[in-house]
């Protein structure tokens, strides 16, 4: 097949590009910026103009509506450090730049303040628990100052990716036009497309006498989701199992918040901007689960119930989805409502799906076409093929580097992978020479450790990290950094600090002590304990060589060490 050489042109930066002023601040924007900034100027996020100013704000969390009454669920806000904070006026222009340093958009400053994002959380996720993905996207990982103002798209930002099935607004609606839909209905996904999801778009599209537009989300979405290469293969084999010219297929770039109710509203209407006419809603739209109790932290039905509130205003129908399921007797799905008594049910729950790829299981061809299996098993090699982390946290004198050393034996005894030790020392000596002891200089630390991690357990070696690594949310970044692309298995060296102080090997804990080195882990600077590691190790009894077989059991229980 020969390359498509011309780029969509609407995607072309050099198409759009016109002189502009230099702004007088510039900022780097994040991957969820660079989402957002997109369908801002794009037409997705219609009525708005950029990114929400103070009033606008305060109003979309207490009524989901903009000051001016648009009705208008999720903040779309634009975070700033301190440091940019203060060097910008209102009036000013601040230069938005992709991650290479090109100047997409500019935004006249409007209003520039500090957010209760604690409140901000509780009004738009109804929780702030952590464990809750967009919960800890706003609470640890947002600068401290918000910054509103209209943006102006210089150049739209270039995807490389997928560029044939990526479309504005109005790209959308020129295409259903000239198809002749007139009633589309849109179906929103994050995950990869089984029988049962082709299942019931078809039978939702034939009969409302609709199109479908398969419209699943690229941008950002939950941290251990399948990466959206993988899953627009997927969809690309999917759409060739509906009937010819009855569906199409596009990606939108947009951030998911996973706000449930409030988060699946404001989908409805994206799809309305999009020309859109109907919109399916399930169970759990847009809802995740609690790690720690295994519950939702939306009821299963309030986000179909939220849209029906605002049935009249949205633009858009929804359809809401019913349950299906595959019948064993029938050789066929259907809505849960029709199964009778004697019908025998078949399920494969999405847990059990990644269990079988990792382990190399067969997958039924009821559950999912074969062509969608094979590439999920291209990306999701069986765990005995793919890298990973151990990644050991405790206070400095625990055993972190004995264990990660005598691990690193072991491991190249086993032989098969490539390993990296990445100790505390070591780590400080080659990658983080510049960095001190302060909290932010931890994390920055502990972060780069993360990213070296990933990148050699994407690449399929093992990393094995031994940082103290005080901080929780810093940890947990550094997991959802690396779980994408393989294991990770922290190991929480719970040595009590009487012990490491009494063993003292550097002496640092004397010196401590008497106040000659300061900030220092538990002395006088924190140190989290590790709330769900996979494994804790105590040694103050314990012998390296007994440590090392328990962690060896774990990566062998897990598959990491399988034989195959
Ligand atoms: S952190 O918090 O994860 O960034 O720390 P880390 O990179 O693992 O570095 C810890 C090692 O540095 C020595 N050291 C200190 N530790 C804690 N607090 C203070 N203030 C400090 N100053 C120096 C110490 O030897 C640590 O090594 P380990 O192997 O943990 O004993």
């Amino acid at each position: 097949m020969k390359p498509n050489p011309v780029p969509n042109p609407h995607h072309h930066p050099t198409g759009h590009q016109r002189p502009v002023e230099a702004p007088d601040v510039d900022l780097d924007l994040s991957p969820s910026h660079l989402c957002d900034l997109e369908l801002l100027t794009n037409g997705a996020f219609t009525p708005l103009t950029g990114f929400l100013n103070r009033a606008d704000y305060e109003s979309v969390l207490a009524d989901m509506r903009l000051e001016n009454g648009a009705l208008w669920p999720m903040p779309v806000m634009l975070d700033i450090p301190e440091t940019t904070a203060t060097r910008l006026d209102a009036g000013q222009t601040l230069g938005l730049r992709d991650r290479e340093g090109v100047l997409l958009a500019t935004l006249t400053v409007g209003d520039i303040w500090q957010p209760d994002l604690r409140a901000e959380a509780d009004a738009v996720f109804g929780t702030t628990d952590s464990n809750h993905p967009g919960v800890a996207r706003l609470l640890e990982r947002t600068h401290s100052y918000y910054v509103g103002g209209r943006v102006h798209l210089v150049q739209p930002p270039l995807h490389y990716d997928f560029p044939h099935l990526r479309h504005t607004p109005a790209e959308l609606k020129a295409l259903f036009e000239k198809r002749g839909w007139e009633r589309v209905i849109a179906f929103q996904t994050r995950n990869p497309m089984h029988r049962v999801h082709q299942e019931l778009t078809f039978r939702a599209a034939r009969e409302i006498e609709a199109n479908l537009l398969i419209h699943p989300v690229v941008g950002l979405t939950q941290p251990n989701d399948v990466n959206h290469y993988t899953r627009v293969r997927c969809y690309e084999h999917i759409l060739k199992r509906y009937p010819e010219q009855t569906t199409a297929l596009s990606l939108l770039n947009l951030a998911m918040r996973m706000g449930g109710p409030r988060e699946a509203l404001w989908h409805a209407l994206i799809r309305a901007n999009h020309g859109c006419t109907h919109f399916i809603v399930g169970r759990d739209h847009a809802g995740p689960r609690n790690p720690a109790t295994g519950e939702g932290y939306y009821g299963p039905y309030d986000a179909q119930e939220l849209i029906t509130e605002h049935r009249d205003e949205i633009g858009i129908e929804m359809v809401p989805f019913r349950e299906m399921k595959y019948l064993e007797t029938r050789a066929q799905y259907v809505p849960v409502d029709e199964i009778g008594p004697d019908d025998q049910v078949r399920e494969i729950s999405g847990t059990e799906v990644r269990r079988r790829l990792s382990e190399g299981l067969d997958i039924p061809e009821w559950f999912s076409y074969p062509e969608v299996v094979a590439e999920l098993r291209r990306t999701h090699p069986p765990r005995a093929q793919q890298g990973f982390t151990v990644f050991f946290t405790g206070l400095s004198g625990s055993g972190k580097s004995t264990l990660a050393n005598a691990l690193q034996v072991k491991l190249m005894e086993l032989g098969g992978r490539q390993i990296t030790l990445l100790d505390g020392d070591i780590v400080r000596k080659n990658l983080s020479s510049e960095l001190g002891f302060s909290k932010e200089h931890r994390n920055l630390n502990i972060l780069r450790i993360g990213f070296v991690a990933s990148e050699i357990t994407k690449n399929g070696g093992i990393a094995l990290c031994a940082p103290i690594a005080p901080y929780t949310a810093t940890r947990r970044e550094v997991r959802e950094m690396i779980e994408p692309h393989g294991g990770f298995i922290e190991v929480h060296v719970a040595t009590p600090l009487e012990v490491c102080e009494q063993r003292d090997r550097k002496g640092l804990y004397k010196k401590a002590r008497q106040g000659i080195i300061k900030e220092f882990t538990g002395i006088s600077d924190p140190y989290e304990e590790p709330e769900n590691p996979e494994m804790q190790i105590d040694t103050t009894e314990m012998h390296p060589e007994k440590a090392v077989q328990q962690i060896l059991l774990k990566l062998e229980h897990l598959g990491y060490l399988a034989v195959d």
